[in-house]
């Protein structure tokens, strides 16, 4: 199993879920520049991170790949097999990787959509101000807590990974106080501590 990442995005989140689930794996650490060179096109025809390898098997897709793992790995209970908690596993997910990822999406590659730097902040505020929306729906739903979907599961590595791009990227969330306890509690966990480690990222 051979994991292509670039060091704190969003592939970060399997990333912690391989470590939680605890079998051997591999890492292929991805510069920029590499993700629109054919070898790795010839994985993922969008150039973008994360790419799991299994054997024979090429999966692309934050979701799936993280759905994959979970159907792998049932012992590691990231996906609840109770119908309507599997669908509530799943529907954050999308929150995070359809909603607040997507929004960030636009912040990091603002270049690519505006050309001028006035519209481009105007963009970026305008975004700003749909992400905290978004973050403050999901303080709402950690209220009395520890993880999104109640129990451990695949949504709170992938918004860990989402609140350090919040963090890097200087949008407030210091009022919101269930993601604060949230960051702090997932941030100390041995499994996410091994994977920042080998990303080479601060904590
Ligand atoms: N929908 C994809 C999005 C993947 C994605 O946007 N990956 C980013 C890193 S977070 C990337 O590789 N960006 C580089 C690029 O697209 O050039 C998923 O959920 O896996």
């Amino acid at each position: 199993m051979k994991l292509y990442y670039l060091p704190g995005a969003c592939p970060l989140a399997t990333h912690i879920v391989l470590e939680w689930i605890g079998k051997p794996y591999e890492l292929h650490k991805m510069a920029r520049e590499q993700l629109k060179n054919p070898d790795f096109l010839a994985l993922n025809p969008i150039g973008s991170v994360p790419v799991l390898v299994d054997g024979d098997f090429v999966l692309t897709q934050s979701s799936a790949i993280l759905e994959y793992l979970a159907d792998l790995n049932p012992e590691a209970d990231l996906l609840p097999q109770n119908v309507q908690q599997r669908a509530d596993v799943r529907r954050w997910l999308a929150f995070c990787n359809a909603d607040l990822h997507r929004n960030f999406a636009l912040i990091f590659g603002v270049q690519g959509y505006v050309q001028n730097p006035d519209g481009q902040q105007q963009l970026i505020d305008a975004i700003t101000a749909r992400l905290l929306t978004l973050f403050n729906v999901v303080n709402t739903q950690l209220e009395g807590k520890r993880w999104v979907a109640g129990t451990r599961s695949l949504v709170d590595p992938y918004l860990y990974t989402l609140l350090r791009w919040a963090r890097a990227k200087d949008i407030d969330l210091s009022a919101m106080e269930n993601l604060q306890s949230f960051y702090a509690r997932i941030e100390a966990d041995s499994g996410v501590q091994a994977a920042l480690k080998e990303e080479g990222l601060s904590v």
